[in-house]
């Protein structure tokens, strides 16, 4: 029989369907299967978003980690292999628009779609745990959730200049932004004053900078979340303001303990204080508010006016990065650096940023870079100094009662507010009496209104404010008419807590019951793309830390260790995109080669975490080797044959359950199958040197095989091998290390001169050790045909003749 993968993988995916075989237990107590207890083990990747068709690089994400579940399954783990759907956000509502189709009904046609892709490529999904976060028993738990951080006060509202994207109507998170485009549509985005819900993300700023030390996670990866929050160790430092027209001695400015009155005051945010002897002159952002408090001490204030006024129109990226620095000095008053005792002046600059540390800068452009081109510019004095010792210089100035330690960080608090349909409702109602009150619990999940337009309503307001009837509702508090919030929430809320509700999928009381949480998390290991170093997995370390706080979990860190992925490249080695005609589709080389082949071939391109172009050949390549394979197990003749392997095959084999064994277990997807073809290699040319493999050996062989080509392992196993139950039960071999430590060599064996057979042997065996193991080996009888040699010569360590 030819290999033909379709007629055979449809038929085991159904085989192991019907017998749930992937279907992981929930350990309690003694209910696993033996060996299982306390090695529960989830395997996590990112579940998919579902814009309609699994492309190459959900192929890469799922079906390489398989190989590894699979391999921790045969060693004894509980693994259990979850998926499900991060399923709300705006390309669903845009289809809707497009289309005339609602949201839901799009969404769930590219489930359904994607769920039958899934099932093609013979992963040991356990789809009893699938979760949807578009189903109202899974966002019922998100809209909870988001009502515990609120009564923690780690949920607020506050205005805030938002990024707003024209073309969608939305604010977007700064994460959304890129190059100061929509992310999604590519349009210019303006910075818009709107009321958001906010998620208190800064409060955890140290804990999720310093847990990072414990956990296993690519060092490019803790980099990015360290940048992204951005913490920077330094001191506020208050630089008293006085009038420059008037002698400093008239202005009373000093305290009876001699430390300068604070009156006026700029207060500026440093990394180093220790060059403060240094500090020539401060400068302020177009946005600080020491302008605004100063505006009657400024005397060219229609100049700083129109400066500001130009500053505005700037992007922060046009105000940063090489550009050439402006700015207005501030007439009329001077900054005293409290070190010297010295009037500096002061200037507006839009290289100052105004929602950075104070928004305030002193400017010390012997040191920084930035402010000397500035004094350059200027004609500003630039003085060399040493830097002093900074511990001295902070309780120098704490003496004074101008400075403080201070940290600052980049990361702002997480906007999590959307003017959109296709989300889920943030769960509060706004009352005219008593301003935000939440809905009660009992009354979860708000769920989303019926509704045909799609569009946000031309005010801004989310679609949802369309929806009458859902809007108006009684104030839970005071009884009086009321309204539902109408913004839904940012879609990293849904996905920042999937992993929690996989442990218990069902439960209907609460997100997910804690000894549930307890047998599976936190998640020992997470395969996932580079792309979400910082969003998806910051914010899933927040919600779990805010959920710890709470102790409604009891770890902080949800995800032990962390492994990236590279990106597959169309054939030409650019992204695949459909416009360039260079995308391959999976389905497309499943129908042709197999599911097996498509599995094996993204496991073979090389080391995981690298990007690789689609190579047509490289897929044809291992197609060939598993009709190898399929046909060299052909050979297999009789189960209950007692032939046992010569010692050279028997090395052969225990070799590469060693290298397989540990190359998976390393990640080393590729090193593996080169493993196994240099199995094969060496199996097929024994085997044509007259020599038998063992039942045995056809066994351990397709047990190594099994992580990679599970349907192939599996037909082979029942129909060649006629063995009852799935080998995806079957344990991992174990790898006889004596066999491999002995470091035997070669010995060639001949009959009459000519070379029939090689023995493995210790260094320096004597030559009637040496006739015992020629004349056991099968392939030496056959020649022998059971008569005695009548001479024997032996060259040590190298050869025996048998003359008969
Ligand atoms: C004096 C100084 C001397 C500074 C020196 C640096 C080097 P990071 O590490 O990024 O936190 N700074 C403070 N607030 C700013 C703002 N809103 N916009 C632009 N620049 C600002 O950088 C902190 C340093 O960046 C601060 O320390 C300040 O300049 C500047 F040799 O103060 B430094
Ligand atoms: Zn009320």
């Amino acid at each position: 029989m030819k290999y033909n993968p379709s007629k055979i993988e449809r038929k085991w995916q159904r085989w192991w369907e019907t017998n749930k075989l992937y279907e992981a237990p929930d350990f309690s107590g003694g209910n696993l299967p033996a060996g299982r207890q306390g090695k529960n083990f989830m395997l996590l990747v990112e579940f998919p978003y579902p814009s309609g068709d699994l492309h190459t690089g959900h192929w890469y994400a799922f079906a390489v980690p398989d190989i590894y579940g699979r391999y921790l399954r045969m060693n004894g783990y509980n693994v259990s292999y979850p998926i499900g759907f991060d399923a709300f956000g705006l390309p669903a509502e845009n289809a809707a628009i497009q289309r005339n189709i609602h949201p839901r009904d799009w969404t769930k046609k590219n489930i359904k779609n994607m769920t039958k892709q899934l099932k093609s490529m013979g992963a040991m999904f356990d789809w009893s745990r699938q979760v949807s976060t578009i189903e109202p028993e899974y966002y019922k738990w998100t809209q909870w959730i988001f009502l515990q951080l609120y009564k923690a006060g780690l949920a607020y509202r506050a205005k805030t200049a938002a990024n707003w994207c024209p073309k969608d109507k939305t604010v977007l998170a700064n994460e959304q932004v890129v190059d100061g485009k929509c992310e999604r549509c590519g349009t210019q985005v303006v910075q818009k004053e709107i009321e958001q819900w906010m998620f208190k993300i800064t409060s955890f700023s140290d804990r999720l900078i310093d847990d990072m030390k414990e956990l296993d996670w690519p060092e490019s990866t803790k980099k990015a979340q360290e940048n992204w929050i951005g913490r920077s160790e330094g001191a506020k430092i208050k630089f008293p303001i006085i009038s420059s027209h008037l002698p400093i001695n008239d202005q009373l400015p000093k305290l009876e303990t001699g430390n300068w009155k604070l009156e006026n005051n700029i207060e500026v945010f440093t990394t180093r204080p220790d060059t403060i002897y240094g500090a020539t002159f401060l400068v302020v952002a177009p946005e600080s508010e020491a302008i605004k408090n100063l505006k009657f001490k400024i005397k060219n204030w229609p100049e700083v006016q129109a400066y500001i006024e130009q500053a505005n129109k700037k992007t922060e990226l046009q105000r940063q990065e090489g550009r050439e620095k402006t700015g207005v000095e501030l007439k009329g008053l001077n900054a005293i650096n409290p070190m010297t005792d010295e009037p500096i002046p002061v200037w507006v600059a839009d290289y100052v940023l105004g929602h950075y540390g104070t928004g305030q800068i002193m400017a010390v452009p012997a040191h920084d870079e930035r402010d000397r081109e500035f004094a350059e510019k200027y004609n500003l004095p630039i003085k060399e100094m040493v830097p002093e010792d900074m511990k001295k210089i902070m309780e120098a100035l704490k003496e004074k009662g101008v400075g403080e330690s201070k940290k600052n960080y980049r990361l702002h608090d997480w906007l999590l507010s959307r003017q959109r349909y296709w989300g889920a409702p943030i769960p509060m109602i706004h009352c005219a009496e008593c301003g935000y009150v939440p809905v009660p619990e009992d009354k979860l999940p708000v769920k989303l209104p019926a509704l045909d337009n799609f569009l946000p309503a031309d005010d801004g307001r989310s679609p949802l404010a369309k929806a009458e009837k859902w809007l108006k509702v009684k104030c839970p508090e005071c009884g009086k008419p009321a309204e539902r919030e109408t913004d839904t929430m940012d879609t990293f809320v849904d996905s920042s807590w999937y992993y929690l509700r996989y442990a218990d999928p069902k439960n209907k009381d609460e997100f997910a019951s804690k000894p549930m949480v307890a047998n599976w998390l936190p998640i020992p290991l997470y395969f996932g793309g580079a792309e979400h170093n910082t969003m998806h997995l910051l914010y899933s370390r927040f919600i779990t830390k805010a959920l710890r706080s709470l102790n409604l979990v009891d770890f902080s860190e949800p995800f032990l260790s962390r492994r990236n992925h590279g990106i597959i490249m169309g054939p030409d080695g650019q992204k695949m995109s459909k416009s360039k005609g260079n995308v391959v589709d999976p389905d497309e080389q499943v129908a042709k080669y197999g599911a097996d082949t498509v599995r094996m071939y993204f496991a073979f391109m090389g080391p995981y975490d690298q990007n690789y172009a689609w190579n047509f050949d490289g897929v044809l390549g291992v197609r060939r080797f598993l009709d190898r394979v399929w046909n060299f197990v052909q050979r297999f003749e009789d189960k209950k044959s007692s032939e046992v392997n010569s010692s050279e095959i028997n090395l052969v084999i225990h070799r590469a359950i060693k290298e397989v064994g540990e190359q998976i277990k390393h990640h080393k997807f590729n090193t593996g199958v080169s493993a196994l073809m240099k199995l094969l290699n060496e199996l097929e040319r024994l085997a044509s040197s007259n020599y038998k493999l063992s039942p045995i050996s056809y066994q351990l062989f397709l047990k190594l095989l099994a992580p990679y080509a599970p349907h192939m392992a599996e037909e082979l196993w029942a129909s060649v091998l006629i063995n009852e139950g799935s080998i995806h039960n079957q344990g991992w071999p174990e790898v006889d290390e004596s066999l491999l430590d002995a470091q035997e060599i070669k010995i060639i064996v001949q009959v009459n001169g000519k070379v029939r057979a090689t023995v493995m042997a210790k260094p320096g065996i004597s030559e009637s050790e040496v006739r015992y193991l020629a004349m056991a080996d099968s392939a030496i009888q056959k020649y022998l045909a059971g008569a005695e040699p009548k001479k024997v010569i032996y060259v040590k360590d190298k050869l025996i003749n048998l003359v008969v």
